[in-house]
Protein backbone atom coordinates (compact mmCIF):
# COMPACT_ATOMS: atom_id res chain seq x y z
CA UNK A 1 0.00 0.00 0.00
CA UNK A 2 1.48 3.48 -0.87
CA UNK A 3 1.88 5.85 1.74
CA UNK A 4 -0.79 8.13 0.93
CA UNK A 5 -4.07 6.80 -0.42
CA UNK A 6 -6.83 8.63 -1.12
CA UNK A 7 -10.42 7.35 -1.68
CA UNK A 8 -12.19 9.67 -4.08
CA UNK A 9 -15.06 9.84 -6.51
CA UNK A 10 -15.52 12.48 -9.10
CA UNK A 11 -17.28 15.97 -8.78
CA UNK A 12 -17.41 15.30 -4.76
CA UNK A 13 -15.60 17.31 -1.95
CA UNK A 14 -12.60 14.76 -2.32
CA UNK A 15 -11.81 16.95 -4.55
CA UNK A 16 -10.37 19.91 -1.63
CA UNK A 17 -7.90 17.58 -0.56
CA UNK A 18 -6.82 15.74 -3.56
CA UNK A 19 -6.15 19.42 -5.08
CA UNK A 20 -4.02 20.06 -1.65
CA UNK A 21 -1.67 16.97 -2.20
CA UNK A 22 -1.12 18.14 -5.88
CA UNK A 23 -0.10 21.36 -3.75
CA UNK A 24 1.78 19.59 -1.26
CA UNK A 25 3.66 17.66 -4.09
CA UNK A 26 3.98 14.31 -2.38
CA UNK A 27 3.22 11.03 -4.05
CA UNK A 28 -0.21 9.90 -3.80
CA UNK A 29 -2.37 7.29 -5.04
CA UNK A 30 -6.29 7.75 -5.41
CA UNK A 31 -8.84 4.88 -5.04
CA UNK A 32 -11.93 5.31 -7.39
CA UNK A 33 -15.15 4.94 -5.22
CA UNK A 34 -18.36 3.54 -7.55
CA UNK A 35 -20.79 6.04 -5.92
CA UNK A 36 -23.67 4.90 -8.52
CA UNK A 37 -23.02 1.22 -7.75
CA UNK A 38 -23.00 2.53 -3.81
CA UNK A 39 -19.66 1.11 -3.02
CA UNK A 40 -19.26 4.03 -0.02
CA UNK A 41 -21.49 2.10 1.83
CA UNK A 42 -20.21 -1.46 0.76
CA UNK A 43 -18.78 -4.20 3.89
CA UNK A 44 -15.02 -3.45 2.58
CA UNK A 45 -15.21 0.38 2.38
CA UNK A 46 -17.14 0.62 5.57
CA UNK A 47 -14.15 -0.91 7.24
CA UNK A 48 -12.03 1.34 5.84
CA UNK A 49 -14.62 4.26 6.66
CA UNK A 50 -17.85 3.11 8.72
CA UNK A 51 -19.42 7.11 7.70
CA UNK A 52 -19.28 5.60 3.72
CA UNK A 53 -18.33 8.55 2.68
CA UNK A 54 -15.43 10.35 0.57
CA UNK A 55 -12.41 11.54 0.90
CA UNK A 56 -10.84 9.16 3.34
CA UNK A 57 -7.00 9.44 2.85
CA UNK A 58 -5.13 6.50 4.46
CA UNK A 59 -2.17 7.18 5.75
CA UNK A 60 0.21 4.40 6.36
CA UNK A 61 -2.85 1.98 6.74
CA UNK A 62 -4.73 4.25 8.63
CA UNK A 63 -7.72 6.14 7.63
CA UNK A 64 -8.21 10.20 8.19
CA UNK A 65 -11.69 10.99 7.70
CA UNK A 66 -13.45 14.57 7.04
CA UNK A 67 -11.44 17.32 4.82
CA UNK A 68 -11.53 19.30 7.86
CA UNK A 69 -9.35 16.63 9.56
CA UNK A 70 -7.50 15.81 6.34
CA UNK A 71 -6.62 19.32 5.80
CA UNK A 72 -5.54 20.11 9.37
CA UNK A 73 -3.32 17.04 9.15
CA UNK A 74 -1.91 17.67 6.13
CA UNK A 75 -0.97 21.01 6.97
CA UNK A 76 0.83 20.08 10.26
CA UNK A 77 2.41 17.21 8.54
CA UNK A 78 3.84 19.07 5.74
CA UNK A 79 4.02 23.12 6.72
CA UNK A 80 6.61 23.82 4.08
CA UNK A 81 3.33 23.33 1.61
CA UNK A 82 1.80 26.75 3.20
CA UNK A 83 -1.94 24.76 2.70
CA UNK A 84 -3.00 27.50 5.80
CA UNK A 85 -1.22 30.55 6.90
CA UNK A 86 1.02 30.07 9.77
CA UNK A 87 -0.46 31.02 13.10
CA UNK A 88 1.29 32.89 15.88
CA UNK A 89 -1.39 31.67 19.27
CA UNK A 90 -4.43 29.29 19.59
CA UNK A 91 -7.06 31.91 18.71
CA UNK A 92 -5.58 32.29 15.14
CA UNK A 93 -5.73 28.35 14.79
CA UNK A 94 -9.44 28.57 16.24
CA UNK A 95 -10.12 31.00 13.27
CA UNK A 96 -8.62 28.56 10.91
CA UNK A 97 -10.90 25.70 12.14
CA UNK A 98 -13.53 28.00 11.69
CA UNK A 99 -13.20 28.96 8.43
CA UNK A 100 -12.67 25.00 7.15
CA UNK A 101 -15.48 23.95 9.66
CA UNK A 102 -17.95 26.66 7.55
CA UNK A 103 -17.25 24.82 4.48
CA UNK A 104 -17.30 21.60 5.81
CA UNK A 105 -20.42 22.34 7.92
CA UNK A 106 -22.47 25.13 6.28
CA UNK A 107 -21.28 25.55 2.96
CA UNK A 108 -21.08 22.05 2.41
CA UNK A 109 -24.64 20.73 2.96
CA UNK A 110 -26.08 23.71 0.96
CA UNK A 111 -24.37 22.61 -1.76
CA UNK A 112 -25.86 19.32 -1.70
CA UNK A 113 -29.07 21.15 -1.98
CA UNK A 114 -27.98 22.65 -5.02
CA UNK A 115 -26.45 19.85 -6.81
CA UNK A 116 -27.98 16.75 -5.30
CA UNK A 117 -32.04 17.79 -4.50
CA UNK A 118 -33.13 13.98 -4.91
CA UNK A 119 -31.19 13.09 -1.68
CA UNK A 120 -33.75 15.22 0.29
CA UNK A 121 -36.70 14.49 -2.17
CA UNK A 122 -37.36 11.18 -3.96
CA UNK A 123 -39.69 12.74 -6.46
CA UNK A 124 -37.81 14.31 -9.06
CA UNK A 125 -39.78 17.02 -10.36
CA UNK A 126 -40.19 17.91 -6.43
CA UNK A 127 -37.25 17.97 -5.57
CA UNK A 128 -35.71 20.20 -8.46
CA UNK A 129 -38.73 22.60 -8.05
CA UNK A 130 -38.70 22.66 -4.05
CA UNK A 131 -34.81 21.98 -2.58
CA UNK A 132 -32.80 23.34 -5.74
CA UNK A 133 -34.28 26.52 -5.55
CA UNK A 134 -34.80 26.35 -1.50
CA UNK A 135 -30.62 25.47 -1.59
CA UNK A 136 -29.91 28.63 -4.18
CA UNK A 137 -31.88 31.34 -1.76
CA UNK A 138 -29.43 29.87 0.97
CA UNK A 139 -26.16 29.71 -1.05
CA UNK A 140 -26.82 33.42 -2.28
CA UNK A 141 -26.46 34.77 0.84
CA UNK A 142 -22.83 32.67 1.38
CA UNK A 143 -21.72 33.81 -1.94
CA UNK A 144 -22.66 37.48 -1.14
CA UNK A 145 -20.72 37.04 2.06
CA UNK A 146 -17.89 35.16 -0.06
CA UNK A 147 -17.92 37.76 -2.92
CA UNK A 148 -17.34 40.68 -0.20
CA UNK A 149 -14.30 38.82 1.32
CA UNK A 150 -12.26 38.12 -1.98
CA UNK A 151 -12.27 42.06 -2.79
CA UNK A 152 -9.42 41.99 -0.81
CA UNK A 153 -7.66 40.10 -2.39
CA UNK A 154 -7.39 37.33 -5.07
CA UNK A 155 -7.61 34.25 -2.67
CA UNK A 156 -9.47 33.97 0.90
CA UNK A 157 -6.19 34.74 2.88
CA UNK A 158 -5.47 37.70 0.85
CA UNK A 159 -2.12 37.41 -1.56
CA UNK A 160 -1.59 33.85 -1.05
CA UNK A 161 -3.49 30.68 -1.60
CA UNK A 162 -4.74 28.17 0.56
CA UNK A 163 -6.38 25.03 1.20
CA UNK A 164 -9.52 26.98 1.81
CA UNK A 165 -9.01 28.23 -1.87
CA UNK A 166 -9.37 24.67 -2.92
CA UNK A 167 -12.94 24.19 -0.84
CA UNK A 168 -14.14 27.31 -2.48
CA UNK A 169 -12.83 25.74 -5.99
CA UNK A 170 -14.73 22.52 -5.66
CA UNK A 171 -18.22 24.83 -4.39
CA UNK A 172 -18.36 26.97 -7.15
CA UNK A 173 -17.30 24.36 -9.72
CA UNK A 174 -19.83 22.30 -7.97
CA UNK A 175 -22.92 24.56 -7.85
CA UNK A 176 -21.90 26.36 -11.37
CA UNK A 177 -21.57 22.69 -13.28
CA UNK A 178 -25.58 22.77 -12.46
CA UNK A 179 -26.40 25.58 -13.39
CA UNK A 180 -25.78 28.22 -10.36
CA UNK A 181 -26.89 31.55 -11.94
CA UNK A 182 -22.78 32.77 -10.92
CA UNK A 183 -23.25 36.13 -13.29
CA UNK A 184 -23.22 38.14 -9.91
CA UNK A 185 -20.30 37.38 -8.45
CA UNK A 186 -17.16 38.55 -10.00
CA UNK A 187 -14.70 37.83 -7.93
CA UNK A 188 -15.11 34.46 -7.01
CA UNK A 189 -15.53 33.82 -10.65
CA UNK A 190 -11.90 35.91 -10.94
CA UNK A 191 -11.27 33.07 -7.83
CA UNK A 192 -12.23 30.27 -9.96
CA UNK A 193 -10.47 31.11 -13.26
CA UNK A 194 -6.76 31.87 -11.16
CA UNK A 195 -7.39 27.94 -9.76
CA UNK A 196 -7.73 26.52 -12.79
CA UNK A 197 -4.04 28.21 -14.03
CA UNK A 198 -2.66 26.76 -11.17
CA UNK A 199 -0.85 23.55 -12.20
CA UNK A 200 -1.85 21.42 -9.15
CA UNK A 201 -5.19 22.20 -9.36
CA UNK A 202 -5.27 21.19 -13.48
CA UNK A 203 -3.15 17.57 -12.17
CA UNK A 204 -5.93 17.08 -9.79
CA UNK A 205 -8.74 17.70 -12.33
CA UNK A 206 -6.87 15.36 -14.52
CA UNK A 207 -6.73 12.64 -12.08
CA UNK A 208 -10.71 12.98 -12.01
CA UNK A 209 -10.86 13.15 -15.68
CA UNK A 210 -9.31 10.18 -15.56
CA UNK A 211 -11.78 8.51 -13.17
CA UNK A 212 -14.77 9.90 -15.09
CA UNK A 213 -13.41 7.32 -18.03
CA UNK A 214 -13.14 4.82 -15.76
CA UNK A 215 -16.76 4.95 -14.75
CA UNK A 216 -17.94 5.62 -17.96
CA UNK A 217 -16.55 2.53 -19.65
CA UNK A 218 -18.31 0.97 -16.91
CA UNK A 219 -21.75 2.51 -17.58
CA UNK A 220 -21.37 4.23 -13.78
CA UNK A 221 -20.97 7.45 -14.65
CA UNK A 222 -23.19 10.15 -13.67
CA UNK A 223 -22.74 13.76 -15.05
CA UNK A 224 -24.19 16.37 -12.71
CA UNK A 225 -27.31 17.93 -14.08
N1 LIG B 1 -18.08 16.11 6.36
C1 LIG B 1 -17.51 15.28 5.34
C2 LIG B 1 -18.51 15.17 4.21
C3 LIG B 1 -18.15 14.06 3.27
C4 LIG B 1 -19.25 13.83 2.25
O1 LIG B 1 -20.42 14.16 2.46
N2 LIG B 1 -18.87 13.25 1.11
C5 LIG B 1 -19.83 12.94 0.09
C6 LIG B 1 -19.32 13.40 -1.27
S1 LIG B 1 -19.18 15.16 -1.38
C7 LIG B 1 -20.05 11.45 0.02
O2 LIG B 1 -19.14 10.67 0.28
N3 LIG B 1 -21.26 11.03 -0.33
C8 LIG B 1 -21.59 9.66 -0.48
C9 LIG B 1 -22.87 9.32 0.23
O3 LIG B 1 -23.37 10.15 1.00
O4 LIG B 1 -23.36 8.22 0.02
C10 LIG B 1 -16.20 15.90 4.85
O5 LIG B 1 -16.08 17.13 4.84
O6 LIG B 1 -15.26 15.17 4.50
Amino acid sequence: MPEFLLFVAPNTCARVPTIALEEIGVPFETELVRTAANQQNSPEFLKINPKGKVPTLVVDGVPLTENVAILSWLNARFPEANLLPETSDAFESAQQIADLSFFSATVHPIVTRVAMPLKFIEDKALSFEIVRPVGIEAMNKIMNMIEARLADGPWWYGDTWSALDGYLYWVWGRITGVGYPGENYPNIRRHFDLNNERPAVQRAMAREATNIEVLKSEGLYRAPR
